[in-house]
């Protein structure tokens, strides 16, 4: 697999204005176009208009196998033009490879939520700070719920392979292991679970890049606020694990919350939790990223 990015692409479907943005979540496929590598014809994934730019295309292209030499040319077609031919080195093209992504839970008083984990490219995440949830997310941090995110993710070509960790909690203090397919320029990782006993905490590794090369990386959240349901820390609208609360989950209310994705201002014993058992420290979350070959 390998991805090309361009310029000139020309027309897109649905049409785009010249210089618009475009957007994360956004599907707009470009006219059609072929590629071929060293002269065969090399299957087109997708051609797509680049999500979170303006003006850039980008084509997933599956590479031919038993191409001859170290190199082959590679050229796009859109339409009746040609792009500039690029020498594609091709000795040691991965062939697919695994990440192992290992979450520890820091705290001493919250349980993670089953946690869900994607590999994807770059310009993928599950929100921005300082803007509102998706719904998607507003679920996964209410009520711990992993599937509508997942099908979100799904949705996104951009995203090559999704999993979690089944109906399992991850309790203070322990880890846990899950393992996501992986190839090329699929190099960035997206996780999360909520917090659990909290209203609409969450942690989150955001769309980070596993460096190249790196057979570990290793990465640290804080906790996030959903911005989707006031912090009031009463159990009826937290969810379980029952021993604590077993209240509401999701609820598509965001009437007196905080509006944005932002850092969690931690509990404050204002309702039913008691703070000094029930806060944390950030970070929440240490993920450990090891590329499996
Ligand atoms: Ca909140
Ligand atoms: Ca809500």
């Amino acid at each position: 697999m390998l991805l090309l990015y361009s310029t000139g692409l020309g027309l897109n479907s649905p049409g785009l204005q010249t210089g618009t943005l475009v957007a994360r979540d956004a599907r707009i496929d470009t006219q059609p176009v072929t590629v071929t590598i060293g002269g065969q014809p090399a299957e087109v994934i997708y051609s797509i208009a680049s999500p979170g730019f303006a003006g850039l295309f980008q084509t997933a292209v599956r590479v031919p196998s038993g191409l001859p030499g170290a190199t082959a040319p590679v050229v796009l077609r859109a339409g009746t033009a040609a792009s500039n031919t690029v020498n594609l080195a091709i000795a040691g093209i991965s062939q697919g490879e695994r990440f192992e992504i290992t979450v520890v839970n820091l705290t001493t008083g919250q349980t993670f939520t089953p946690i869900l984990a994607a590999s994807h490219g770059q310009g993928v995440g599950l929100f921005d700070e300082g803007q509102p949830a998706t719904q998607q997310l507003e679920i996964l941090a209410e009520d711990g719920a992993t599937a509508p995110l997942k099908s979100l993710l799904a949705g996104n070509p951009l995203v090559r392979d999704i999993t979690d960790t089944g109906m399992n909690p991850l309790p203070p203090g322990q880890s846990v292991t899950l393992t996501v397919r992986t190839e090329g320029a699929f190099d960035h990782i997206s996780v999360a679970a909520m917090l659990v006993p909290t209203n609409d905490a969450f942690f989150a590794i955001n769309g980070m890049r596993v460096p190249a090369g790196a057979d570990t990386a290793t990465f640290e959240s804080a906790a996030y606020d959903a911005g989707t349901e006031a912090n009031d820390e009463r159990c009826a609208s937290i969810p379980g694990p029952p021993n604590v609360c077993r209240g509401e989950g999701f609820n598509p209310s965001r009437a007196g919350a905080e509006g944005t994705v932002q850092m969690h201002g931690g509990i404050r014993g204002v309702g039913d939790l008691n703070a000094a058992e029930r806060n944390w420290r950030n970070p929440v979350a240490r993920v450990t990223v090891r590329r499996l070959r």
